[in-house]
């Protein structure tokens, strides 16, 4: 797990300088009309990091298999309203959000990151996975917003 808790510290840090050098403007551009700005991307991740709190925390106490909970990203996006939002409000969401994923993964007891998740379609995972998979969406998605 530490590799991962200092994969996400590095980011914390890294992305308010990134994003800081973005303008307004260009954080707002949706590159097509069904496609999300970089200020939502940004949103979606913190959409990311409220609901696999969620599951981090739950799936260390409910009975396993634990379900993991599910949410229509296009849908938050929209109804948490970022596109209207300053980028700076969201970045601070952005960090808030993922200083307590990192504080939550932080304190897992090393047996309890065996415990089993299912992710649907009879798909079963270990809690570890997930915390490395929201790690992996987070990059991906850091990708679009530097790449654009
Ligand atoms: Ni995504």
């Amino acid at each position: 797990m530490k590799a991962t808790i200092d994969r996400l510290q590095h980011w914390i840090t890294e992305v308010p300088v990134r994003i800081e050098s973005l303008s307004e403007l260009k954080s707002s551009i949706r590159p097509q009309p069904h496609k999300w700005s970089k200020k939502e991307i940004l949103g979606h991740l913190c959409d990311s990091a409220l609901t696999n709190m969620q599951r981090f925390v739950r799936a260390q106490y409910e009975p396993q298999p634990y379900v993991v909970l599910k949410y229509a990203q296009n849908q938050w996006v929209e109804h948490m309203n970022y596109q209207n939002q300053p980028m700076g409000q969201i970045l601070n969401l952005w960090i808030a959000l993922n200083t307590q994923v990192v504080n939550i993964i932080a304190h897992i007891p090393e047996d309890r990151l065996i415990y089993t998740c299912d992710i649907g379609e009879g798909q079963m995972v270990t809690l570890k996975w997930l915390i490395e998979d929201y790690l992996k969406h987070l990059e991906h998605h850091l990708e679009q917003i530097w790449e654009r």
